[in-house]
């Protein structure tokens, strides 16, 4: 069963709907897509066909991992952002215990119950590391696990950042180069950050991987609505909106929307308030932005890093960036 929500979680959920739903265009924020069913359905989306970039990035570290490996001199600790399942993170481990006699993996993520899951499933796996989860936002999260490294004289101190997936594409770039700034101050100088970035492409591939012919992303899409049903008394019927997916190629960004096939009010009982959508208006409900290499530069160096390799794929689709500190 899931654990009860709290009353501030709640109260900052329906300010956050009520914001984004009297704004123009009506917006809700991405990070609401996550409860359980909503996780459940990006596990699914990451093996569907025509969503090419986990397994497009799996392929380019696997390709990749001794080079990545041998970017930092001597034993190193592994630290990762928003490491859910870890799932990535084993090609790399493998990799690094070939080249050290232990290792110690930091996975930071804000729910403690996965790190809980992931820390016992991997040191079953791998008798020579020893996984420390720091449950926490990235910034505290990669203060607390640089504390470890100076203190704990069996963790190597120079780590290696993972910040995979394209989780950055999530962001803006202005807040994603903010972020990127909170990591960096998070770092040592002899540190290094290895990032995942979705590459600009055809657009009816970019359309296609946020619209999938099973209709999964649709539902992972339609999930917030029911969440805000669920947990703030809403009364959005979801058969009345239909799910979008459209590349805005002058912001570089794939959009969700959530369009409203008729003209209706609707009413969300814990934000105290009724909504009035007309038919055909959409709520957007992620950006997803699209990299190049130019752009990969800026926000490197909007954050005080500079670019070391890029590892891509044959087709140029996805890129894992190695990020120094200057
Ligand atoms: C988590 N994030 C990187 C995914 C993406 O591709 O932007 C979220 C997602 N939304 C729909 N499909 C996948």
């Amino acid at each position: 069963m899931p654990a009860p929500k709290s009353s501030d979680f709640l109260e900052e959920f329906a300010r956050d709907v009520r914001n984004g739903l009297r704004s123009e265009p009506k917006f809700l924020l991405a990070k609401y897509f996550y409860d359980e069913t909503g996780s459940k359905l990006f596990e699914e989306i990451t093996d569907l066909p025509e969503y090419y970039p986990t397994r497009t990035e799996a392929s380019i570290l696997r390709e990749n991992a001794s080079e990545i490996r041998d970017a930092l001199e001597g034993d190193i600790s592994l630290v990762e952002l928003g490491s859910g399942s870890s799932t990535k993170t084993t090609i790399l481990l493998e990799n690094i215990l070939e080249a050290q006699k232990e290792l110690h993996y930091l996975p930071i993520d804000i729910s403690p119950t996965i790190l809980d899951q992931t820390a016992r499933k991997l040191d079953a796996l791998y008798p020579r590391l020893t996984t420390i989860p720091i449950a926490s936002e990235y910034g505290d999260g990669l203060r607390r696990a640089t504390r470890i490294a100076v203190e704990e004289p069996r963790v190597a101190e120079r780590k290696l950042v993972l910040f995979l997936g394209s989780s950055i594409g999530n962001f803006e770039p202005r807040q994603a180069g903010g972020l990127l700034e909170t990591v960096r101050d998070g770092m040592e100088s002899d540190d290094a950050l290895l990032i995942g970035f979705d590459l600009q492409k055809d657009k009816l591939v970019l359309e296609a991987a946020y619209d999938d012919a099973a209709g999964v992303t649709a539902r992972f899409n339609l999930n917030i609505l029911m969440r805000i049903n669920r947990e703030l008394g809403g009364e959005f019927d979801l058969e009345t909106f239909r799910h979008r997916a459209v590349y805005n190629a002058a912001a570089g960004r794939i959009e969700l929307h959530l369009v409203s096939q008729k003209s209706q009010e609707v009413r969300i009982e814990e934000v105290k308030e009724s909504f009035r959508l007309e038919k055909g208006e959409y709520i957007h409900t992620e950006s997803s932005y699209k990299y190049t290499r130019p752009l990969i530069e800026w926000i490197a160096h909007s954050a005080r890093f500079e670019v070391g390799k890029v590892f891509t794929d044959d087709s140029n689709w996805f890129a894992v960036a190695l990020f120094f500190p200057t």
